[in-house]
């Protein structure tokens, strides 16, 4: 008998081929659908955002394993799956080269203004109408960034190659000889012109890039998510923008995903991403290749590959 898994978030058909083939596969719908179902459900497969509702995790008594397609853990309350002693997996390393391309990709598209471009030339107004305005230059600007770990590292690295001096932030100094330490976040945002979060979400960084810091940045300066949404005083960042305190934001991710405000999408000072830093061919395959081997190991009794509990 194939064990039973819930996936919550559809994964690429390869990697569900995978996951059909190995486990009586069912595919959330609510928390209703699973009241006939939901003591044999030994596994869940779920992405880094979405992670696990706390109403699906307590409505499975005979779960065994959460493997996040992701490298973020805040969607899933890993306090109880110690408790109830649930293993939990990540995906790392796979993804950190796409979420730092995303960065330095939303860096380009912000200053220089590359989704308005694009517009201008899509309906015909090249030669008619007025250009968008110019552009700001990205070549050596100074880069903030929020959380250097794997993927605040390979943000850095690529900023190197734009002769960009690179500060950072984190719980500690690394001792990074390349880049300048600043513990406290409003200094770090007042020497940098380029803000980007690296930082894990959860609730020891909710809503960490307050109003004060973006203040900080100032008229001139930019902030870039690839992170989380909650790091982020979503509405704050509104009204800083809409005051002119800040010149830009370009964000991958939400405070309430999908949900994203009108005032943020009306914005020509923003550039709006759904949540994709890691969505290539590549890696979305190297994700769900982690996540289909932490399973198999799991009801194979094997260690698993990259477990966080
Ligand atoms: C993915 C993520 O988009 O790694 C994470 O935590 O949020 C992203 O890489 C997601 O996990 C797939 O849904």
């Amino acid at each position: 008998m194939k064990p039973e898994i819930l996936l919550i978030e559809p994964m690429m058909p390869e990697i569900e081929k995978q996951l059909d083939a190995a486990y009586t596969v069912h595919r959330f719908t609510s928390v209703a659908q699973l009241k006939d179902i939901a003591r044999n459900i030994r596994g869940i497969a779920t992405g880094g955002g979405t992670g696990v509702p706390e109403d699906v995790m307590n409505s499975l008594p005979a779960l065994e394993i959460i493997a996040i397609n992701g490298i973020g853990t805040d969607a899933v309350n890993l306090t109880e799956a110690k408790r109830r002693n649930i293993r939990v997996t990540t995906t790392p390393g796979v993804l950190t080269d796409d979420v730092a391309d995303m960065a330095i990709g939303l860096i380009l598209s912000l200053l220089r203004g590359l989704p308005a471009g694009d517009r201008y030339v899509r309906k015909g107004a090249w030669g008619h109408e007025a250009a968008p305005p110019l552009g700001r230059k990205v070549t050596g600007k100074k880069v903030g960034i929020i959380g250097m770990g794997h993927v605040g590292r390979a943000i850095a690295l690529r900023a190197r190659a734009f002769a960009m001096p690179v500060s950072y932030t984190d719980l500690k100094d690394f001792g990074l000889k390349d880049y300048t330490f600043v513990p406290d976040l409003k200094v770090l945002a007042q020497k940098s012109e380029i803000l980007v979060i690296a930082a894990s979400g959860g609730a020891g960084s909710r809503h960490l890039v307050n109003r004060e810091v973006l203040e900080a940045l100032g008229p001139q300066g930019f902030v870039v998510n690839v992170a989380r949404g909650s790091v982020v005083d979503e509405q704050a960042l509104v009204q800083v923008l809409e005051a002119g305190k800040l010149g830009g934001a370009a964000l991958d991710v939400f405070e309430h995903e999908p949900d994203v405000p009108e005032a943020l999408r009306q914005s020509s000072r923003t550039v709006l991403q759904p949540h994709r830093a890691s969505a290539t061919v590549e890696t979305r395959l190297a994700m769900g290749e982690l996540v289909v081997k932490n399973l198999a190991a799991h009801f194979a009794d094997q260690s698993l590959l990259t477990a966080v509990v």
